[in-house]
């Protein structure tokens, strides 16, 4: 077993750090407080190789690990949730299936622009009655011969409106159920496509997530993915690949939460001495640093395991659940440790807390994990077996 990075991974990691330090961190609270998309930070990312991480070279990506994705996801997180969501769902739900599964003609057409940040992507499954029950898609994609006539609602979507590519899965063959759903690649400016407005929420304020109409889209057949009826496993596989991001996600904001915690309680100080030589605070951030060292090695190793071509969707699915517990935790307790200067939002922690939350519940909730876990558990797959 091998615990460390390699040389280029740790470039990756500090170059992101290094951004989203000195970049994303002055403006990102104001961000928040007014929902304030990150235009200008797509843009530079686009610039530092991260809104193609891991797409190939030959389509303009950076052709990078997952495990440097993972890293990249991890720094930008502790910061700014709002840009890290848009890089996770652009490169992990938008650009890799397409990549996987798509024509050489559909990755020519689509992958440059997206690799490099111009055009945004987004991943079109959830529907105002089917998100967990990802299987009960209303969204139809009728075969009218030389293309496919669209129409349906998506919901929650992330890069909603600012996305020009969508990935979008509907069903086909209603009689078929699963086996009947397919996957397409619709292009936003096209005839029957609009969408709602951007949603208030509780967290990753500044991130564009909106429901997504098709109205009688005339999708070419050329741009269907995968062979007819692949749709849901193709949404379950780039699910499985999500999970990484949003687990990294979880980490990230666990980290970040935990990395101000620890910072405050030397600096602030009680009964005449640093809050954290008292082991009521000691203690807690004895068991964050445990929990998100845990979370760190799962995460990793669900990277790991991608990169190495094994099967990843247990480990993703363990990796996402925990650490999306661990951000929760940590982040309650990093405001804790804050006491009142928790509460306001200057000491970033309470805007960590807030986007902790959506990390149990996008790219399917903790009760969904369990299902996905539980059911290769009870078929007997064991975690370790490579
Ligand atoms: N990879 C490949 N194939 C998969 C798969 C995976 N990870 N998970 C399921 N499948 C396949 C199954 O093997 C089955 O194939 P067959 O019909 O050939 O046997 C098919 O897909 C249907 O699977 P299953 O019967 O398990 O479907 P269920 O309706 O019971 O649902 C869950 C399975 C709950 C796991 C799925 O609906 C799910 O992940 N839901 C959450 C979706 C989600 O994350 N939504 C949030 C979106 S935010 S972008």
């Amino acid at each position: 077993m091998n615990f460390s990075l390699t040389e280029e991974q740790k470039m990756v990691r500090d170059a992101a750090r290094d951004f989203a330090q000195t970049e994303l961190k002055a403006g990102v609270i104001e961000r928040d407080t007014h929902q304030t998309h990150p235009t200008e930070f797509v843009q530079k990312m686009g610039e530092m190789g991260f809104m193609g991480m891991m797409t190939d070279e030959k389509y303009g990506g950076a052709g990078l690990d997952t495990l440097s994705y993972v890293l990249v996801m991890e720094e930008l997180s502790k910061v700014d949730n709002s840009c890290s969501v848009i890089v996770s769902a652009h490169n992990s739900l938008a650009i890799w299936g397409i990549e996987k599964y798509g024509t050489e003609e559909q990755k020519q057409k689509y992958l440059p622009s997206l690799a490099s940040g111009e055009t945004i992507g987004a991943f079109c499954l959830s529907e105002p009655e089917a998100g967990s029950d990802a299987t009960s898609q209303r969204t139809t994609a009728e075969d009218k011969g030389d293309f496919y006539l669209l129409n349906g609602t998506k919901n929650w979507i992330t890069n909603g409106k600012k996305a020009g590519i969508y990935v979008v899965i509907a069903q086909t063959y209603p009689e078929k159920k699963h086996k009947g759903i397919n996957a397409f690649i619709v292009e936003a400016a096209w005839q029957g496509v609009s969408t709602g407005v951007k949603e208030d929420k509780l967290g990753i304020r500044s991130s564009d997530t909106s429901s997504v109409m098709f109205q009688d889209v005339k999708v070419p057949k050329e741009n269907r993915i995968g062979a007819d009826g692949f749709g849901f496993k193709f949404a379950m596989q780039t699910l499985d690949g999500g999970r990484i991001g949003i687990a990294a996600q979880a980490l990230g904001i666990a980290a970040g939460a935990y990395e101000l915690a620890l910072a405050y309680s030397h600096e602030r100080k009680t009964f005449g001495k640093p809050i954290n030589e008292h082991q009521a605070i000691a203690f807690k951030l004895a068991d964050m640093a445990m929990k998100i060292e845990a979370a760190r090695l799962m995460v990793y190793r669900a990277a790991w395991l991608k990169d190495e071509g094994l099967d990843y969707a247990q480990a993703a699915a363990m990796a996402k659940l925990y650490a999306s517990e661990v951000a929760m935790e940590t982040t309650v307790e990093a405001v804790q440790i804050h006491g009142g200067y928790g509460f306001v939002k200057e000491y970033h922690v309470e805007r960590l807390m807030r986007d902790a939350k959506i990390t149990q519940i996008y790219e399917g909730t903790s009760e969904i994990q369990r299902v996905v876990i539980s059911r290769n558990v009870i078929k007997g797959q064991t975690y370790l077996d490579l």
